[in-house]
């Protein structure tokens, strides 16, 4: 360990199993952040260093924001737990009635889980219990789509399209899924905002749909923007395709939002940025800013009213910290940030000169293509031929010692500020990437 600084040479850091992470390496060199405001983190080390992907795609409101502890400190003295079965308080249906009039119109349902992955397995398990309480209970497979990722749950990674996180688990997936193919062509690089080439990619759903037949589908899921596996932004048309095909057979459709939501791409959701109204939408993350871990699905009127008919539990689902006090309390003081500081205005606003940033990096050592959306975007590296991956880590490391954070994803830097970012923001975020690309390019 080559620890630098009191904290982190005090840290036993063997015993804590780091997700996602090569543990080993870590270790050897740990980035650990002491604390954080705005747009930064301060590390143990007293370094500054900015927060250029709103640290894993969720503090969109910015770090430390004083209203949002306050409410987390005032709901754990008040009300530390109250479960929601059989038993309620007044924190999940505030939350919910106010998701719901920010969501597009005629999904006015929500239900919470504690995270992502929980969220699209709860959307999974809504699909087949709709159609099944209509009496079209055939109807369950899913479809997928390469590189779109969905969390880490069983039905999650059986729907996700990123081979490394399914490889190992493979033999023990769920059956009945299909996946489209990404969307990421080479004809489309250095696309600003939505590529123009690929709308017909989603005609494939048709020739999946005449091999297994429309009765026995359940659901599509894809994510407006897959952006863990390297910011791949819908080409024009594609996903009012997938809509139109859907709504043809009878499937529904789920806009998985885990990142897309929230003000990302300047609007509530990406359904609204993009004009498109799936039945359901997942979402986790910038709901608390990242502040307490709180996701759920939002759920089309006519679902929710599918299942309303009769008596008894409509829905045999739920997690013990569905619309938890603490969650609920830090949810709705996030939205009403983002609602008075109009944070989704702000990013709307912004997103020009986010992009015209990140497309500025082209031409420079190894870049390959720039991208973005909203305030989320790439720039992806000619990778080192046999070490996929390496040579945007080694960026990634070099950023972290000039004192900014992104997010090294497959051979591309993601970037995913949060929305109280400012110009000079973007510039010391896509300016550093640029000094390193420039200065010292990685071989
Ligand atoms: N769906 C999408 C679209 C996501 O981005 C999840 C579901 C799962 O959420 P939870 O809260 O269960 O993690 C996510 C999560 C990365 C990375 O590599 C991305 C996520 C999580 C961890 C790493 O960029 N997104």
């Amino acid at each position: 360990m080559t620890a630098r600084d009191p904290v982190t040479s005090s840290l036993n850091l063997r015993h804590y199993w780091m997700p996602f992470t090569d543990n080993r390496r870590f270790k050897e060199k740990p980035r650990l952040v002491a604390s954080a405001r705005d747009m930064y983190f301060i590390t143990t080390e007293g370094r500054r260093v900015l927060d250029g992907l709103a640290t894993l795609w969720c503090v969109n409101a910015g770090h430390g924001r004083p209203r949002i502890i306050e409410a987390i400190r005032r709901q754990a003295g008040e009300l530390d737990f109250a479960a929601s079965f059989n038993l309620g308080h007044e924190g999940p249906f505030r939350l919910a009635e106010r998701i719901a009039g920010l969501a597009p119109a005629g999904m006015r349902q929500v239900f919470f889980t504690n995270s992502g992955s929980e969220a699209v397995d709860t959307a999974l398990k809504m699909a087949l219990a709709y159609h099944r309480v209509r009496g079209e209970g055939t109807r369950t497979r899913f479809i997928g789509r390469e590189r779109s990722y969905h969390g880490v749950n069983i039905g999650g990674t059986s729907v996700g399209g990123v081979g490394a996180n399914r490889k190992a688990y493979a033999g023990a997936l769920m059956p009945g899924v299909n996946h489209l193919r990404h969307t990421h062509l080479p004809e489309n690089a250095f696309s600003k905002g939505q590529p123009a080439q690929g709308a017909n990619l989603a005609d494939e759903l048709e020739r999946v749909i005449a091999l297994h037949d429309a009765a026995n589908i359940a659901a599509v899921i894809v994510d407006p923007v897959a952006a863990s596996a390297g910011v791949l932004i819908p080409p024009k048309g594609y996903l009012e395709r997938l809509r139109e095909i859907c709504s043809r057979h009878g499937i529904l459709l789920i806009f998985d939002e885990v990142i897309t939501g929230w003000g990302r791409l300047g609007a509530p959701f990406a359904a609204q940025r993009l004009g498109i109204a799936p039945d359901l939408i997942t979402f986790a993350k910038g709901v608390t800013s990242g502040t307490v871990p709180l996701g759920g699905v939002i759920a089309r009127d006519e679902i929710y009213e599918a299942f309303a008919g009769g008596r008894g539990i409509e829905f045999f689902h739920g997690y013990t910290y569905s619309g938890h006090p603490l969650a609920c309390a830090a949810g709705l003081a996030t939205l009403e940030i983002y609602e008075e500081e109009n944070l989704f205005g702000k990013a709307l606003a912004l997103e020009g000169y986010f992009e015209s940033a990140i497309h500025a990096l082209q031409g420079l050592p190894h870049v390959v293509d720039c991208r973005n959306l909203g305030l989320i975007g790439a720039v992806e590296l000619e990778p080192r031929p046999g070490e996929p991956g390496a040579r945007a880590y080694e960026v990634f490391e070099q950023c972290w010692e000039r004192g900014v954070f992104v997010r090294p994803v497959g051979d591309a830097l993601a970037f995913c500020p949060p929305l109280i970012a400012q110009p000079m923001h973007v510039d010391e975020l896509v300016g550093t990437v640029a000094d390193v690309l420039r200065s010292n390019p990685p071989s």
